[in-house]
């Protein structure tokens, strides 16, 4: 079987745990799709094309954020670092640091694994004296590490604002998972969205173009191939906006007529109107970001931001236990 044939064929296998995952947000009084399908090959391209947009600021804000203090950032690093990229992507971001931070190994983890593992493929030959291993792995509710995966100097790289796609209690847990994962001489890299006006954020999550709009609408075909749904995108409308009283945007589709969906061992109807929540992203003040680093078994050692305060970088230092 060609290749592309046969990711395709690997893509349609929804694990039972998947299909159950799925159909409960589905038949929720008010239905959810956990956001992280949103990426599959498609939608991962789509997240790229969204990070090139005028209107999505956070993806320029924090590589300006990053270049501007390179040199402070790898003092506070240091070199030798396992430096362990959740949700990779193409990589990109983590291999600007290659040549200041000098890791001794890359570990680039992506639910993505098709995706994360041909970007890989292509980083190993411009920097192959960098031991390098690709993990497709849902590191959203536990973290296994494998063996092959260095103890010493572990440092997460988690850029992007991705902690923003957790409420804070799941953000909390899930940090607390990054440092069990570490010994005392772990830490972290993380990217932060801070809270800003609401046509700003209204407009980085609508834009003009549409594309948002499609990574939205294509979680409905990821989800018909997981679990032989029926969804027609056709039937589905965008909606991204602020919602300032819980400090986060938020991602649904609306039904623009009355319809009725089925999946392999479900249906349901929507009226016109009604929604499906795909995403929210929450956007932190700096002093709680830092607090629920504090929280979560780490200590703040730089806070880089960008002159509009819109953005965080942050390094913590797992703080001993
Ligand atoms: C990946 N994550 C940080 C993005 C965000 O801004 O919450 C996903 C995204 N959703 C819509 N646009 C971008």
């Amino acid at each position: 079987m060609p290749t592309s044939r046969l990711t395709e064929a690997r893509q349609r296998l929804a694990t039972p745990a998947v299909a159950a995952e799925l159909a409960a947000g589905l038949a929720a009084r008010e239905a959810f799709i956990s956001p992280k399908y949103l990426y599959d090959a498609l939608g991962s391209r789509l997240f790229e094309a969204i990070c090139e947009l005028p209107e999505y600021y956070p993806t320029r804000t924090e590589a300006a954020i990053v270049a501007r203090y390179s040199a402070e950032i790898a003092r506070a690093v240091g070199p030798g670092a396992t430096l362990i990229d959740l949700g990779a992507g193409n990589c990109a971001k983590a291999a600007a640091l290659f040549p200041l931070l000098h890791p001794a190994q890359y570990v680039a983890i992506d639910i993505a694994a098709d995706f994360v593992r041909d970007a890989i493929a292509r980083l190993q030959q411009r920097f192959p004296h960098i031991e390098m291993t690709a993990l497709g792995l849902d590191f959203s509710s536990k973290l296994d590490l494998p063996d092959v995966v260095r103890t010493e100097k572990r440092l997460f790289f988690y850029p992007g604002s991705s902690i923003g796609n957790f409420t804070p209690d799941e953000a909390r847990a899930f940090l607390q998972r990054l440092r069990a994962a570490c010994d005392d001489d772990g830490g972290l890299l993380i990217g932060i969205d801070l809270v800003k006006d609401a046509a700003t954020l209204d407009a980085a999550y609508d834009d003009d173009l549409g594309i948002t709009a499609a990574f939205n609408l294509n979680i409905l075909r990821h989800v018909n191939r997981l679990i032989g749904a029926d969804f027609d995108v056709l039937q589905w409308e965008h909606r991204g906006f602020y919602n300032e009283g819980e400090s986060r945007v938020e991602m649904h589709l609306e039904a623009m007529e009355d319809l009725s969906v089925s999946w392999h061992g479900g249906a349901r109807d929507f009226s016109a109107g009604q929604r499906i929540h795909t995403e929210n992203s929450y956007k932190y003040r700096q002093s709680l970001a830092v607090g629920l680093l504090e929280q979560s078994g780490f200590a703040a050692t730089h806070v880089w931001t960008d002159p509009d305060n819109w953005f965080a970088f942050i390094h913590a230092r797992a703080v001993p236990r």
